[in-house]
């Protein structure tokens, strides 16, 4: 670790509170992750990850700057990932899921704020984060309101570029996206310096497609009963995929994939075939933030699949690939981010409709619809969700927490309240 102590300083990091993050990160890991039983083998590469979160990966993407590439922070799963990789750039995620860095953001912003961006807002701000500090850039977007106001103060600490996504789908929407992500990628080409040739797009578009395509068979997997792997690691799986180097994150969760593939020929799972099969939905979960999956798993459930950008929306839909020229492979790029069906648009009908189907997909005895706190968007799509649901006789819970473990006790209770109601 001493080797990594001199990394962090040259950073700029706050040693102290750094620390003090490393520490409490190491015991919610040991506490939530290490006690489950019949964890699948391949796992261990996961758990490796996690055990270098903050050394060997910053490391790699310290590397990668020495040799000119650029880093670049996101926010947002529209933020295509394609363009990053074929500017020579690494894309990693910095959204905020730890209460650690809230009290430094709520030194400066409104308190009644999702606790996703005061915590990615207070890790810049009071310098624990490496991944924000070996950024060169960061690029914030137009979705959520609480979001794009902080971008302009974000701006103040780290060059932030911000993509203007449309809250419609319309023709002329598409076409504003469509401009939007050719302005990104002359963004991206002036940073680094570079032109971005169809062959490079095309290049990542694939290898991106690939790592989608590794998640969806994970994701597949679970659909069986019983389930071959926890909802916590399949959860940890999608929060790894924004950070990790991608080509060898697909070829692990490959890896992974055959395993649980065998383990379903089996009819080998990691708990009892009778506990209630649970689809969660709603706004994302950014490491550390294992709370409700823990409740749930803890509580006699198991988390089947995620309708979030840490699940479904992630991996759905791939960009097409081969399409002739530079102008046709970025359209193809925008094409397919615009299918992920995020609350910021209206109307949403789409993610009601992926709502029910994953219901049936996998075979799911309930929902919990998790909001997080002061998240206008979720909170009122979950008005026309419920309806959805009530009306295909499916029963749900609504949970609205920040990051915070005062209400832990309080979650138990109902989320146990309702585990036996679906039992
Ligand atoms: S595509 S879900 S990553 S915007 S920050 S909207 S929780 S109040 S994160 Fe998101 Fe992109 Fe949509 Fe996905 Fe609510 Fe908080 Fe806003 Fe949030």
């Amino acid at each position: 670790m001493s080797d990594y102590n001199e990394m962090w300083k040259g950073l700029g990091l706050d040693m102290e509170r750094h620390d003090q993050l490393l520490n409490a990160l190491g015991a919610i890991y040991s506490d939530v992750y290490m006690g489950q039983k019949d964890r699948p083998k391949g796992m261990e590469y996961f758990d490796f990850v996690m055990s270098e979160v903050h050394g060997l990966r910053i490391k790699e993407l310290l590397d990668h700057k020495e040799k000119g590439g650029k880093i670049v922070g996101t926010f947002c799963l529209y933020v295509p990932d394609e363009i990053i990789l074929a500017g020579g750039g690494v894309g990693v995620g910095l959204c905020g899921g730890a209460q650690f860095s809230v009290p430094d953001a709520e030194a400066v912003l409104p308190r009644n704020l999702c606790p996703l961006i005061k915590s990615a807002f207070g890790f810049k701000l009071a310098k624990i984060c490496p991944y924000f500090e070996a950024a060169d850039f960061v690029i914030g977007e137009t979705t959520c309101d609480g979001k794009k106001k902080v971008w302009e103060l974000l701006n103040n600490h780290i060059p932030t570029y911000v993509m203007e996504i449309p809250n419609m789908k319309r023709e002329m929407d598409k076409a504003l996206w469509f401009n939007e992500v050719k302005a990104f990628m002359e963004k991206m080409e002036k940073e680094a310096g570079v032109k971005i040739t169809p062959e490079a797009l095309e290049e990542k578009i694939k290898l991106v497609n690939e790592k989608r395509k590794a998640i969806q068979r994970v994701f597949d997997t679970r659909k069986a009963n019983p389930v071959p792997i926890s909802g916590k690691d399949a959860l940890l799986i999608s929060q790894i995929a924004f950070y990790d180097n991608p080509e060898r994150f697909t070829t692990k969760v490959n890896e992974l994939a055959d395993e649980l593939e065998e383990r379903n020929k089996k009819g080998e799972g990691v708990f009892d075939e009778k506990r209630p099969r649970i689809l969660v939905s709603g706004c994302p979960m950014a490491i550390p933030n294992w709370k409700l999956h823990n409740v749930i798993e803890d509580s006699g459930g198991v988390v089947v699949c995620e309708e979030s950008c840490v699940g479904t929306r992630y991996f759905t839909h791939s960009v097409e690939e081969e399409r002739p020229t530079l102008e046709d492979k970025v359209k193809a790029v925008a094409e397919r981010y615009l299918k992920i069906n995020c609350s910021c648009f209206s109307p949403n009908e789409e993610r009601i409709d992926d709502i029910l189907r994953y219901v049936k997909d996998y075979n799911a005895s309930g929902v919990i619809h998790y909001t997080l706190q002061f998240c206008h968007t979720y909170n009122v799509e979950f008005v026309r969700v419920k309806e959805a649901l009530k009306k295909a006789n499916v029963p749900v819970l609504e949970i609205e927490t920040d990051y915070s473990e005062g209400d832990v006790g309080q979650l138990k209770t109902r989320v146990e309240a309702f585990i036996e109601q679906i039992s």
